[in-house]
């Protein structure tokens, strides 16, 4: 092969496709960077920029030396029966898609602790009723996932004065937060939280999880926050929970289908926060620098820093 490294774009909206070609193309003008469609030659494309793909997209590119990713969730690619075996699948991770998740569940960690939602309700209803309230290191906060973002969270929760509890699959050490490890401490570690975060990747082993098991293991009256993807949540059972009052409310950014279709109960649910995906958005300009300087990384043999690891499934 020879020219220059050729990079096809493979995003399905094409609003946002065109958005991308233009970062790109900006962050490493020596890179051939086009539509997936407009390489007559595909055996010559090196690198596949990829987020909620056509089907079938992959399938034509066969020397990919890798997959990016323009999420960092990487659920979807990995699921792709065209990705090739052996192809590195790279994150996106960027100082302000972290950023944007820590404003978010910061915002609705705060807003459910001072309880905004049962003002709100007695401002519709005219009821002047003030209520006493624990403050922050009165009350428990658990985010499930430590990773890039559950451990920025984790830490940026603490420094408010809450009382942290985190929940990874191996050990960690974040300061001031309570960490457990692996599905044994999954209900012991529910059994300690108010609020609960989850900011885990999508796998065999996380989907459902937040089903009626866990809600029952939290204390009656608890609140969750989903940040990660719908297929985590068994939908009837958090119904039931909020029925039942084992759970007090539910702020969701993530879903089984998106967009969340208009005849959803969520939608009009009082004691549901539904949000478009929105919880953190890719910034266009740093996402692209971090693409590039991933592909060049790779392209100077010195390996991704953010591969997903395939057999892990994140
Ligand atoms: P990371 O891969 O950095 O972190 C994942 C964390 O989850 C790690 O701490 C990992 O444990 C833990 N984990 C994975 N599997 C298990 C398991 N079976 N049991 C317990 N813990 C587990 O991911 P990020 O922090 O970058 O992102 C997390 C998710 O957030 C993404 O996958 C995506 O779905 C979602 N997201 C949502 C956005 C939105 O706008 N709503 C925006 C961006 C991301 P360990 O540390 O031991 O590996
Ligand atoms: C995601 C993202 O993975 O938007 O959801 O980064």
């Amino acid at each position: 092969m020879s020219g220059p490294v050729r990079v096809a774009v493979l995003i399905g909206d094409e609003g946002r496709r065109e958005t991308w070609l233009a970062a790109l193309r900006e962050a490493a003008p020596e890179f051939d960077i086009a539509p997936g469609e407009r390489f007559t030659e595909p055996d010559e494309v090196t690198f596949a920029v990829v987020w909620r793909a056509a089907a079938g997209s992959l399938r034509r590119f066969r020397n990919l030396r890798a997959v990016l990713s323009l999420g960092a969730g990487v659920d979807a690619i990995l699921r792709d029966p065209d990705l090739p075996p052996e192809v590195p699948v790279v994150r996106m991770v960027d100082e302000a898609l972290t950023e944007g998740m820590r404003e978010y569940v910061l915002a609705q960690v705060l807003r459910y602790h001072r309880a905004f939602p049962f003002y709100a309700a007695a401002q519709t209803a005219r009821r002047w009723d003030p209520r006493p309230y624990p403050l922050a290191r009165e009350r428990r906060v658990g985010v499930m996932g430590l990773g890039v973002l559950g451990a920025d969270v984790a830490r940026h929760v603490a420094a408010l004065g809450f009382d942290v509890k985190g929940w990874s699959r191996s050990p960690k050490r974040i300061a001031g937060v309570e960490a457990f490890a692996g599905r044994d401490t999954l209900y012991e570690f529910a059994g300690k939280v108010d609020i609960l975060v989850c900011l885990l990747p999508l796998t065999p082993d996380t989907e459902n999880i937040l089903d009626a098991r866990l809600f029952n293991a939290l204390p009656r009256g608890a609140f969750l926050v989903n940040v990660a993807r719908g297929e985590h949540l068994v939908e009837s059972d958090l119904l039931a929970a909020l029925a039942s009052g084992q759970l007090a409310g539910a702020t969701l950014d993530a879903f089984r289908e998106e967009p969340l279709p208009p005849e959803h109960p969520f939608w009009s649910h009082p004691a549901i926060t539904v949000t478009p995906h929105i919880a953190s958005l890719t910034r266009v300009d740093s996402g692209a620098r971090h693409l590039v300087a991933e592909m060049q990384r790779i392209l100077a043999g010195k390996g991704s820093l953010h591969a997903a690891d395939r057999n892990l499934g994140y």
